[in-house]
């Protein structure tokens, strides 16, 4: 029985949760004051994005020193009094761990850049260019080479994110150490896991080998996506410092399929907990996420999700969710934000809920709130504005480059929090540092939980229902319907227990084809989004949760 497992994760982007200053820049006491609506909303953990010391480059993925608050979100006295807030209400907190790279603002890199003979040179990967160009022909994730060229001594340092995030290079010992034991004061203080930023990429192949075709740029991932040595450094951090506390862990994986996520998850692999699989985050990419294909499959994403269900099933754990900081909103994504909002919302988080697998809640998916279309001006995000910036270079029309901004642009996920329908929707009395999304005087918090057929209080009902049906966490996963391009469902089962839930993911009505065995169950209706039922049809988008003994 592991916490980690019967609990339910909220996702907080600081910057954008609550500003108690007036900054206009979210921060630690601005969670300190949200704690019982947490506690109200039922979730049992917290995973915190990077509250570390930072330039904000990339919003603290780009860390300057790993045990210290950023200026902007507080002080440590402050992190201790929400570590204990939290705590005193049962709930755990679960930080970002950013190891794959830090900020060229980090001591580290500081030391390694103006003193190329000291040990810190070797804690990253600076090479020698071929014939006056970058060592290789590695793309960064953010647009442009993966290399910068530092004049004063006449070598490139890589970069798989911006050139402010240098890559750290876990072939050293002596840096693996520092960070166990930066790892290790985390944990003495009293934090209860971690969320590991891009965890598959810390092991490269040492010869950083170009890919194709050397004079064109090329996504090198082959040579650092699950590389050579993932496995020993995950076991070697779990041997050091993972297996000593009673902790969650949860990496983020691009890249893996299931036999790779098994090894990092399998119960006796003494590596990881879980790990975020991104597979259905790619349901509508074209060639690239900014390709944005107008309808996704139904069908593909049960068969993701159920392909990782089952093939972790009894071995490995596996985590539920439709978004992050990275991704556009679910509801404008999966569900119909136009018309059928509340409903689409509610039958989102009725599959998260229910599946195997620890379900992550972000910030705002609980009032259903949805992606911005902003000007080019507005948006802060780096991977946005670069990749807008080369794609104009390039002669794209800033047309339909504004289209896939507004379909997948990161800061979909990242406007502030709406608590009301207040000035700035009650995130801040100061100026925003990124726009409010314009319909919060519609949709916000305290709106949304005087709706009792509304969002919140589904969330609500579903995460208590969660906590209380055990059959959810540990039962047996049996998908019905698994050709059907509009519905999800799936049965539940332990011992004498059963739940079945039923959700129709599309905008029209559904017919129900059950087994027979299924029809005949004396099933009790726990939730339902809509006042009628039958046991033949759904309405769009509409969810519905019964159990029997
Ligand atoms: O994300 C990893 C990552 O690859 C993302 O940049 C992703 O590809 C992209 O956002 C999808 O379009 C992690 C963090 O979650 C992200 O916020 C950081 O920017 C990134 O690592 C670098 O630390």
């Amino acid at each position: 029985m592991s916490w980690w497992k019967e609990g339910v994760v909220y996702q907080i982007y600081p910057r954008s949760f609550a500003d108690s200053t007036g900054n206009g820049v979210g921060d630690l006491k601005g969670i300190i004051s949200k704690l019982d609506y947490l506690q109200e909303l039922g979730v049992t953990i917290v995973w915190l994005n990077p509250v570390y010391a930072s330039p904000n480059d990339d919003n603290g993925y780009d860390i300057s020193d790993y045990e210290s608050i950023m200026a902007e979100f507080g002080t440590m006295e402050d992190f201790d009094a929400l570590l204990a807030g939290l705590h005193q209400r049962g709930i755990k907190l679960i930080m970002d761990l950013v190891v794959n790279h830090c900020s060229d603002e980090h001591p580290w890199f500081i030391e390694s850049k103006d003193n190329p003979d000291s040990p810190y040179r070797d804690y990253f990967f600076w090479r020698d260019g071929v014939n006056h160009q970058p060592p290789n022909n590695w793309v960064s994730v953010f647009s442009g080479s993966a290399w910068q060229y530092h004049p004063e001594s006449e070598q490139y340092y890589l970069h798989l994110f911006s050139k402010k995030q240098p890559d750290l290079n876990w072939e050293n010992e002596a840096l693996r150490k520092d960070i166990y034991a930066m790892m290790r004061r985390w944990f003495d203080k009293g934090v209860d896991g971690f969320r590991m930023d891009v965890i598959n990429m810390i092991s490269k192949n040492p010869e950083l080998p170009s890919v194709g075709d050397p004079s064109q740029l090329e996504w090198g991932g082959q040579h650092f996506m699950n590389g050579p040595r993932q496995h020993e450094f995950m076991r070697e951090m779990h041997e050091q410092v993972l297996q000593h506390y009673n902790c969650m862990t949860v990496g983020e994986c691009f890249d893996v399929d299931v036999e790779e996520g098994k090894k990092l998850v399998g119960a006796d692999r003494k590596e990881l907990h879980m790990i975020f699989q991104m597979e259905h985050m790619a349901l509508d990419h074209g060639d690239t996420k900014w390709d944005v294909q107008p309808t996704w499959s139904r069908v593909a994403l049960k068969q993701i999700l159920n392909r990782w269900i089952q093939g972790l099933d009894g071995d490995g754990w596996n985590s539920q969710f439709w978004m992050n900081h990275d991704q556009p909103r679910a509801v404008s994504r999966f569900g119909n934000e136009q018309k059928f909002r509340i409903e689409s919302a509610q039958a989102l988080a009725a599959v998260t809920l229910t599946l195997p697998g620890t379900p992550y809640i972000y910030m705002g998916e609980e009032i259903g709130m949805t992606n911005v279309q902003y000007s080019i001006e507005e948006y802060k995000d780096l991977e946005t504005l670069n990749w807008y910036n080369e794609q104009l270079q390039k002669g794209a029309e800033p047309k339909s480059l504004m289209r896939s901004i507004h379909l997948m642009g990161r800061d979909n996920a990242r406007t502030p929090m709406q608590w009301n329908d207040q000035e700035h929707a009650g995130f801040t009395t100061g100026n925003p540092w990124l726009k409010v999304n314009p319909n919060y005087p519609e949709i916000n918090v305290a709106r949304a939980q005087q709706q009792p057929q509304g969002i919140w209080p589904w969330y609500q009902s579903l995460i208590a229902l969660r906590k209380e049906n055990k059959v959810l966490v540990y039962g047996r996963y049996t998908p019905i319907m698994e050709s059907c391009e509009q519905v999800f469902a799936f049965l539940r089962d332990q011992n004498e227990t059963k739940i079945l839930v039923l959700v129709n993911l599309s905008d029209e009505k559904a017919v129900l084809d059950l087994p027979n065995h299924i029809v005949n169950t004396p099933w009790q209706v726990t939730l339902n989004n809509y006042d009628s039922m039958t046991m033949s049809e759904l309405l769009p988008w509409q969810a519905i949760i019964m159990r029997t003994e």
